[in-house]
């Protein structure tokens, strides 16, 4: 059976694939596994039902028959060993590619969830710095690290505080240019959300988006 994914019903960012659920849909969409979406509301997420899959009751949620993983980075890396194509076949080189991994989700998403921009800057530049003039952090190789830093310097990608690093601009188009990630954005059209309110009588200003 494909693995399934929960996406929002009505994503709040319109459809522009900054949910974590893309990260995981792009994954899946680079080893070439085929997948199934499951639609979901906020008020559906608060149900016991769904929180004894995901207890915090957010998305994505990930299930592969009698597996269930929460954790966007813990359903990628799950991926990227179940799957061939996403890690080096070399076991340093692996280890770094993991290694890029957790950086995107440990060093830099809570940097760019900080707001601190001076602290922000400093991390970009030494980012900048070791990925120097490499298309990708293992060199020619696209790697889940790659696909993991990517995905956390989206959103950043019209900010000026990414606009001053043209290295990192280029690594994040390189990524965004690539099918597999074309793919998963642009599926599933039919949740993109054109006008109006995320999801029913809940506030978005109380969710982690
Ligand atoms: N660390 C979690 C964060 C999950 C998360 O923040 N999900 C957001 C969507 S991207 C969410 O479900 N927000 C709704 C909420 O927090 O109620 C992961 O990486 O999966």
């Amino acid at each position: 059976m494909n693995p399934v994914v929960s996406v929002f019903r009505h994503p709040p960012d319109g459809g522009r694939g900054y949910h974590r659920d893309t990260r995981v849909r792009w994954a899946l969409e680079e080893v070439g596994q085929p997948y199934s979406l499951r639609y979901v509301t906020f008020s559906e997420m608060r149900r016991p039902d769904y929180m004894q899959l995901q207890p915090f009751g957010q998305m994505p949620v990930y299930q592969e028959g009698d597996l269930t993983l929460f954790e966007s980075g813990a359903i990628v890396l799950h991926i990227a060993q179940r799957f061939a194509g996403l890690l080096p076949g070399g076991p340093d080189a692996r280890s770094r590619s993991i290694m890029w991994m957790f950086a995107a989700v440990n060093t830099i998403e809570p940097c760019i969830a900080s707001g601190s921009v001076g602290y922000l800057e400093q991390r970009l530049q030494q980012l900048a710095l070791v990925l120097g003039e490499k298309t990708w952090f293992e060199g020619e190789d696209f790697s889940v690290g790659d696909l993991m830093m990517v995905s956390v310097l989206r959103p950043l990608k019209d900010s000026d505080i990414l606009k001053q690093s043209r290295r990192l601009q280029n690594y994040v188009a390189c990524g965004e240019e690539r099918e597999a990630f074309q793919r998963a954005l642009n599926a599933p059209p039919s949740v993109r959300r054109t006008s109006g309110r995320s999801d029913e009588n809940l506030s978005v200003e109380n969710f982690a988006l």
